[in-house]
């Protein structure tokens, strides 16, 4: 049996996926993989191979030995730290592509998940629901890098036919792993903090709306969308993603009518000027068209569940 391999499985959306692509496949069959170890529940639950994705050889020699088909390309550095790092941040998220896009088009790949962002999105685009085709000048080098990336993805496609699939993943919401980096990570931090300390200082300002996603939702979109008939799809550069759009004070709001004491106050640094070259909301039409997206999770049925299982890994 073909393998798949997760690239940047100890990461945000890595740990997850991997959870869930070893339960639909079976654990035998799904490889993660990362420069360092995962979770507990990843790394006892298969196998698990130390990999710079940059290491050219490395990445070539794991998933010819393994028999790897298919692959979901995460690891990158997001907004926040790429930002601080702009040069590091270019070279891992292009170079890491590129040598993927390599091996889908050399056939030792069949399949290649890769994630964009919202991020891809600048000053310039339209903020209320975003559409699919629009104006694209993002300012960030994040942003850059992602979309010059979906610009590779589809010239791969068109050119050498390679199965390329991507997502532009709004803010990602899980109990599993924290976020690391990201200008969207309040939206996690501050559950941490509320159960803890009954407070929270935001880096953004209180009316700053970005849209967001709850990670179950995320997961089974990617799963969905790497399943899906390729004639189905029929955006191969990347797919707006939408599900629920908020403010740091909508989010506090709902968190107070679980911890009514809790406070948040705001205290914005340099991500807030990022955030404000994002769009609020996304148009996500074409995925619900070409392979059935609709999300399930709304703020309060995610608020309470975030509530009830960092409550749980808190104690
Ligand atoms: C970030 O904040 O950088 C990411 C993203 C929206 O891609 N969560």
């Amino acid at each position: 049996m073909n393998k798949i391999i997760v690239i940047g499985a100890s990461g945000q959306i890595g740990s997850d996926l991997t959870l869930e692509l070893r339960n639909r496949y079976g654990n035998e069959n799904v490889i993660a993989s990362d420069i360092k170890n995962a979770s507990d529940e990843v790394m006892s639950s298969g196998q698990f191979e130390v990999l710079d994705v940059l290491d050219e050889k490395k990445v070539f020699d794991t998933i010819k030995k393994n028999n790897v088909d298919t692959v979901y390309l995460l690891a990158a550095m997001l907004s926040g730290s790429a930002e601080k790092n702009p040069k590091k941040a270019w070279e891992l998220n292009m170079k890491s592509l590129i040598l993927m896009l390599d091996l889908v088009k050399d056939s030792l790949v069949k399949k290649l998940f890769w994630p964009s962002s919202i991020a891809v999105f600048g000053p310039t685009t339209p903020k209320i629901n975003t559409p699919q085709l629009t104006i694209m000048e993002p300012s960030t080098v994040y942003g850059i890098s992602k979309l010059a990336g979906e610009r590779w993805c589809e010239y791969y496609f068109k050119k050498y036919n390679a199965d390329v699939r991507s997502i532009r993943y709004p803010g990602l919401i899980s109990y599993k792993t924290e976020a690391g980096g990201g200008t969207t990570d309040y939206a996690v931090e501050i559950f941490y903090e509320a159960i803890k300390h009954k407070k929270y200082e935001c880096f953004l300002t209180e009316n700053t709306a970005l849209p967001m996603m709850f990670m179950p939702d995320a997961i089974k979109a990617t799963i969905d969308l790497v399943e899906a008939d390729p004639k189905n799809i029929k955006i191969r550069s990347s797919y707006n993603l939408s599900a629920i759009s908020f403010s740091p004070k909508q989010l506090a709001i709902g968190i107070t009518k679980h911890i009514p004491n809790f406070n948040i106050s705001y205290k914005p640094d340099f991500r807030q000027q990022i955030a404000e070259t994002w769009p609020e909301s996304i148009n996500d039409e074409c995925a619900q068209k070409d392979w059935g997206w609709k999300y399930t999770y709304d703020l309060p049925k995610m608020i309470e569940i975030m509530l009830r299982e960092i409550g749980k890994k808190l104690s």
